[in-house]
């Protein structure tokens, strides 16, 4: 099962838990409202004959799939390639990801622009929407394996804090005031 908490401030390593003490969890229910971020349980070993991930995909439009392992064997320019995903950016586009292997954290800005950490594992289907600024990082494990979808062409170009006054941002805030 996923979990989720909101970060504490250490300057350490990234991919640390970085788990509060006492510890803050978020429900799934809770990252909804405050984030917008859906979160979906799909057999990653079955993925292909998966109902669930069918409707989805037909509901979204999502036209476009491909595969991403991050290691450092399978990644070229890996070390870069982690500091972009670290780096703290939005998306025109929705990112979704559903974990086949390995592991990995989400953060995300809550609604008071707190980080909340949401750990993916496999089986976990993850849609954080449209102009929600977010980041990502390896765990201790150093590795994951996910499917990328996409509608249409794919744009995974990332836009760094700040980009208020992008379209995309806009409507994110917009939206989220309807779910707060
Ligand atoms: C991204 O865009 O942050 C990534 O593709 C890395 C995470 S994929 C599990
Ligand atoms: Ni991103």
């Amino acid at each position: 099962m996923v979990r989720v908490w909101y970060m504490d401030e250490e300057q350490t390593d990234p991919r640390l838990d970085h788990i509060k003490t006492p510890s803050e969890n978020v429900s799934m229910e809770d990252l909804y409202k405050k984030t917008g971020v859906e979160y979906f349980h799909i057999d990653a070993d079955n993925f292909r004959n998966d109902a669930l991930l069918k409707q989805i995909r037909e509901d979204r439009n999502y036209t476009y799939e491909d595969e991403v392992t991050i290691a450092k064997d399978t990644l070229p320019d890996f070390e870069a390639k982690l500091k972009t995903f670290y780096t703290e950016h939005l998306h025109t586009d929705e990112e979704i990801r559903l974990v086949l292997d390995g592991s990995g954290y989400f953060d995300v800005r809550d609604e008071a622009d707190k980080w909340i950490r949401i750990e993916v594992n496999k089986n976990d289907l993850i849609i954080i929407p449209a102009g929600i600024y977010h980041r990502f990082t390896l765990d201790m494990k150093n590795y994951i394996k996910a499917k990328r979808y996409f509608v249409g062409e794919p744009i995974w170009l990332p836009y760094n804090r700040p980009a208020d006054d992008m379209e995309c941002r806009k409507k994110y805030l917009h939206d989220q005031s309807r779910l707060i």
